[in-house]
């Protein structure tokens, strides 16, 4: 069956979506820096939601594309911006980014443990190469809106980012975008 889909910005969503995943604040503490300021916007604000995304997922015979919209909630935890889990593909499968509103970043990291950042703004499409870890960060005061879309067997391991967290910090310090070393980070064969 083939079928074309609008991206409706002012209402956020794809049609035809399959899959809306909201992920909120709480179930983040353990990928944030400073988990113990989680706790504190958690009594302060309760549990706000940093990111949801709309998903048109296919099953069935051979390779699709799966693709979607995300939503990511301006903020920080500490110096620390939103962002997401971050995740691999368990099968090495690339993914393409569009930037649709806001200002923000694409955190990646290969397995052999290199770190590369690009931007992602309005109209800006990013590649993620196979076989490396991403991550979006929220950097600017809006919502930051993008497209994906990726091969529908690609697979999502969110353990190794979860367990190890990525080498570098995306942080805001004297109102400026500072990339730091991530303290907790340990390098292990592998990420
Ligand atoms: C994206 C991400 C989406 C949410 O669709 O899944 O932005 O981020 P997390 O999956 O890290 O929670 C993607 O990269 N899919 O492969
Ligand atoms: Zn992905």
């Amino acid at each position: 069956m083939t079928f074309s889909t609008k991206i409706d910005i002012s209402k956020l969503l794809i049609e035809n979506y399959t899959n809306h995943r909201v992920v909120k604040l709480s179930s983040l503490k353990e990928y944030f820096s400073e988990p113990e300021k989680v706790d504190e916007i958690l009594k302060e604000r309760g549990d706000i939601t940093v990111y949801e995304y709309y998903e048109k997922i296919f099953e069935g015979e051979g390779v699709n594309l799966n693709f979607g919209l995300t939503i990511l909630y301006p903020g920080k935890v500490g110096k620390e911006y939103f962002m997401t889990r971050g995740h691999f593909h368990e099968k090495k499968a690339a993914e393409i980014y569009v930037g649709l509103e806001g200002q923000g970043l694409i955190l990646m990291q290969s397995e052999d443990g290199r770190v590369e950042w690009q931007p992602l703004d309005q109209n800006r499409v990013v590649y993620v190469p196979p076989g490396w870890g991403h991550r979006t960060v929220n950097t600017g005061k809006e919502r930051l809106v993008f497209f994906f879309a990726y091969p529908s067997d690609a697979g999502h391991d969110y353990e190794i980012v979860r367990a190890k967290g990525f080498a570098k910090l995306v942080l805001e310090e004297s109102g400026r975008l500072r990339l730091a070393d991530n303290p907790k980070y340990v390098r292990a064969r592998g990420f």
